[in-house]
């Protein structure tokens, strides 16, 4: 975990604010003042976002248009458009990369970052976080709040609590008489119906939840009944996990006894890319897609140690079905003098969009 001498990290939540609305609005002059809803407008759809104006009239997010347009008649709807929204995601990523690597993107219009050793050497996180805001702005000409703390829970706690366009710090010393007033639905995790549970049983606040032992916390939300125990008072210790892309996913296999026929090597490539298939599809990319590549590469490491590796790379991405013959084809490229103790099948160049790669690139692979 990252930590200062104090043992106490700079973790800041970030997060757009009104963010499909408000870029509809920023790209739409007209739009501008006006209560809007991105989504919902067809008869059974549902808002996804609500400008503030639409949020005057009780419109929200999840609300079926029809009762949207009846709380404020005169509320517009607007179509979404996701690649504007995914173009300014990428956009704030960027900018919080400059600050550290340790990024946790929740969605596309908010993320964790911890700046306990950040990459600008700045010793306050509340300074940074106005800083990021105010150049997603110059950037983006979108407003964006911010939460500073030491933990996950309450720095996304607190990004919520000057929106929009705000700023809110939990400092260390505030944090119990912060948490002990928080009403029991602003703690991330509550929904509405544990909520409802709670208040029928007296608990309202922080400070009612901290009342209540281990054994109670475990009746009331099962496994996750020591996270509550623990965020109300105040400790978190998860971490920013920067979801970070692999370049490749491959896998490989040193067999106990070599390969000495083609037949065997055709079954063991067959195997290989079933397991490839497997792990591409636990992995996801870091916008929690699933992963494709364009390259595959097949990697054969002979009875004397010597090793080759052979790859394809096509316009489009690699069907899962196609691994096991496209891997049979590399191999049929290959000159085989000798035994074979290990083989690897690859894919990489995952998701991306470049189509003008050639069939002739090498790359040296990692497995
Ligand atoms: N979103 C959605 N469906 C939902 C909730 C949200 O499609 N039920 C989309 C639209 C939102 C975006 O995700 O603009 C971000 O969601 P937030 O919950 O962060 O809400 P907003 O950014 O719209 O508003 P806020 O200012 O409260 O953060
Ligand atoms: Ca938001
Ligand atoms: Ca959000």
């Amino acid at each position: 975990m990252e930590e200062n001498g104090f043992g106490l990290r700079k973790i800041i939540h970030v997060d757009m604010d009104a963010f499909f609305a408000s870029v509809e609005q920023r790209d739409r002059p007209e739009l501008r003042g006006k209560p809007i809803a991105v989504g919902g407008g067809s008869s059974r759809g549902v808002v996804a976002a609500a400008s503030y104006e639409a949020r005057a009239y009780g419109v929200k997010s999840a609300m079926p248009g029809a009762i949207a347009a009846r709380k404020c008649p005169d509320l517009i709807f607007v179509k979404h458009r996701f690649d504007a929204y995914k173009a300014v995601s990428q956009q704030i990523r960027n900018i919080f990369l400059e600050y550290t690597d340790l990024v946790e993107p929740l969605s596309l219009d908010e993320a964790y970052l911890d700046l306990t050793h950040n990459k600008k050497g700045m010793k306050s996180a509340t300074l940074i976080a106005e800083e990021i805001r105010q150049r997603i702005f110059e950037e983006t000409q979108l407003t964006a709040s911010a939460g500073v703390s030491v933990n996950k829970f309450l720095a996304k706690v607190a990004s919520d609590i000057n929106k929009p366009n705000g700023l809110t710090l939990i400092a260390p010393k505030d944090i119990t008489a912060f948490i002990d007033a928080l009403p029991i639905e602003r703690f991330y995790g509550i929904g509405k119906v544990t909520a409802e549970k709670l208040k029928r049983r007296n608990i309202h606040t922080g400070k009612d939840l901290k009342e209540l032992s281990k054994s109670a916390l475990g009746e009331l939300f099962g496994k996750s009944g020591p996270h509550f125990y623990a965020i109300c008072r105040g400790i978190d210790h998860r971490e920013v996990k920067p979801n970070r892309q692999p370049k490749s996913i491959s896998c490989e296999e040193t067999y106990s006894n070599n390969i000495r026929s083609q037949e065997e090597c055709h079954e063991a490539i067959e195997s290989l890319a079933l397991r490839l298939k497997e792990r591409l599809e636990k992995s996801k990319s870091s916008k929690r897609q699933k992963l494709e590549g364009k390259t595959i590469t097949l990697k054969i490491k002979f009875a004397d140690f010597s090793q080759q590796t052979r790859s394809k790379t096509l316009a489009l991405p690699i069907s899962q079905n196609d691994f096991a013959s496209l891997g049979i084809a590399l191999l049929q490229q290959e000159q085989i003098a000798q035994d074979i103790r290990l083989l690897g099948l690859g894919i990489s160049k995952l998701n991306i969009n470049e189509t003008d790669e050639s069939n002739e690139t090498q790359l040296t692979f990692e497995f």
